[in-house]
């Protein structure tokens, strides 16, 4: 995307800083106690990426790979993921059973349950495309040993820790997830060791033949072709970063003094595209990535349906809790897709020319929060409610302190929470413009095309920054509502009820 600014960006006389216009030189890559990095960063530092030497280790701290499997029978596990993948060549056409026999091989207890309808569907529309890629995905597994020599730590809960790879790394973990090789990662019972982890092998992906799991093989097939390809290999890293916020940080909203920061409420547009340079709020679930191996195909799953480097997160990132966040920097877009849930499509591929930061990362920076899903939306005016979205959307957006504000990208976002998760998106819109004001960021706003959403938030931004309103104001009008809405379900909406309480209406 053009991270050029727009011309709607200029919003009360200031431009919505975007990346990388107000980016801050790096400093060297380097690995410590809080950051670990995959690759050889003195190597890096003479331009090459390179894995970084190290040994492995089997843990309830790090990542369990199938190369590390404990030795417990004649064949290793590892012998016998090798032996499989190797039947996968190229000098034959291979089909939807050659991958399932694989598979198996090392999934013998999943022999019976496993199934691989929606594969077959996609392999039979695209046969020459199937049978040629797959040969390839194989070998790249079969480099794991070479591409990851570096123990993965696992982004444990209440923990504050960045892992930096190479996009070569990745795609070689992702082929491990087609091809269902990570070892513990296929039990989803209570007390099974990954229970609070999302899923990574791709086996149930692979499953339920529908259109919309067409679709999504469509892209990831697209992904795997790129990354194996010859000439357009991908060669930047990427970073994802657990950040953790404990509760006694958490802002007193009450007593907050901040007036609103700007906002810029667009009824086009998408976060992903428009947003470009900025930081773009994932709609996530709290195990992010969300359904994107299932059946979800919504805002979060689309955007890891075109960047599928952001797939890897799901190995190494536990259950996010109230107040933590995930944060990517520097995943490429690999696909143009359009519609949204059963009318998402696949379109073509997507050449990425967004530059790279001196980390060789692109200017991409994602941000993963994960709204509460209202079973009943009316709890959402609660106090409770309020307070957790308040701080979870904060987390999200709070600056890093060593970086200086005119260096901060604004904050792209939009209707956070108010899909399948049944948020009221007034709420949440005042909920965002909050947490943004309290980290000192601007905000663009998408309405996903709402022309008459885009138009009452709009006015009552305005009304709001004309009123001189804090968010310490705003936060006690919110309990006050909460608590009328309670006694008057069919009453005034939130906007209605704070224009009101203002007391300024005739000129709005
Ligand atoms: N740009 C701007 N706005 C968008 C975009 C976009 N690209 N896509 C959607 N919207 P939803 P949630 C708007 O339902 O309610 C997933 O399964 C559109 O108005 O994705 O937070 C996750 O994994 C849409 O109705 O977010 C979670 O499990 C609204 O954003 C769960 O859904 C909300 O999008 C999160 O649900």
């Amino acid at each position: 995307p053009d991270a050029e600014a727009q011309p709607g960006d200029i919003c009360c006389g200031r431009k919505l800083k975007r990346e990388p216009e107000c980016h801050m030189q790096l400093d060297n890559l380097r690995a410590d106690k809080n950051h670990t990095v995959l690759i050889d960063t003195k190597e890096f530092s003479h331009g090459k990426i390179v894995a970084y030497e190290g040994k492995h280790v089997w843990d309830a701290n790090h990542v369990k790979l199938p190369q590390n499997y404990p030795v417990n029978s004649k064949e290793s596990r590892w012998e016998a993921t090798q032996r499989a993948l190797q039947k996968l060549k190229p000098n034959k056409r291979v089909s939807v059973e050659d991958v399932e026999g694989a598979i198996k091989i090392y999934n013998q207890a999943h022999k019976h349950d496993w199934h691989f309808d929606a594969l077959r569907m996609y392999a039979q529309e695209n046969e020459s495309g199937f049978s040629h890629v797959i040969p390839k995905m194989a070998k790249l597994a079969l480099r794991l040993p070479e591409l990851i020599q570096h123990p993965i730590p696992l982004l444990r809960e209440k923990s504050n820790h960045k892992i930096t790879l190479s996009q070569e790394q990745i795609s070689c973990l992702l082929a491990h997830a087609f091809f269902c090789t990570f070892p513990h990662r296929n039990a989803n019972c209570p007390g099974s060791e990954y229970i609070n982890f999302p899923s990574i092998n791709f086996s149930r992906l692979f499953a339920e033949r529908s259109p919309r799991t067409f679709q999504k093989l469509r892209a990831l097939f697209h992904y795997f072709s790129t990354v194996t390809g010859e000439g357009n290999k991908p060669t930047g890293l990427v970073t994802f970063e657990r950040i953790y916020i404990p509760q006694s940080q958490c802002p007193e909203w009450e007593k907050r003094k901040e007036h609103l920061t700007n906002v810029c409420v667009y009824a086009k547009g998408f976060i992903e595209k428009e947003g470009s340079g900025m930081l773009q709020v994932d709609f996530a679930a709290s195990m992010v990535g969300g359904g994107v191996l299932g059946r979800g195909l919504v805002q979060e799953e689309i955007r890891f349906l075109q960047c599928p480097e952001l797939i890897v997160a799901r190995l190494f990132t536990e259950k996010l809790s109230d107040n933590e966040c995930l944060k990517i920097t520097g995943v490429q877009t690999y696909s143009n897709t359009s519609g949204y849930s059963d009318s998402f499509v696949w379109e073509r591929p997507y050449t990425d020319c967004t530059k790279r930061d001196e980390w060789k990362r692109r200017y991409c920076q994602i941000v993963a929060i994960d709204a509460t899903n209202f079973e009943d939306p009316r709890q959402q005016y609660s106090e409770k409610s309020i307070k957790r979205e308040l701080f979870k959307a904060f987390v999200g957006f709070r600056r890093d302190p060593n970086i200086p504000i005119d260096y901060t990208p604004a904050i792209a976002t939009g209707n956070w929470g108010c899909g399948a998760f049944k948020g009221d998106p007034m709420l949440k819109a005042l909920i965002q413009m909050m947490a943004a004001a309290v980290a000192q960021r601007d905000l663009a706003y998408f309405t996903f095309n709402n022309e008459k959403q885009a138009g009452e938030l709009q006015r009552m931004f305005d009304f709001l920054k004309c009123h001189q309103v804090t968010v310490g104001n705003l936060y006690n009008l919110l309990q006050d509502y909460g608590k009328y809405h309670s006694l008057h379900q069919r009453g005034k909406n939130v906007f209605e009820y704070i224009r009101e309480k203002i007391g300024h209406t005739s000129h709005l």
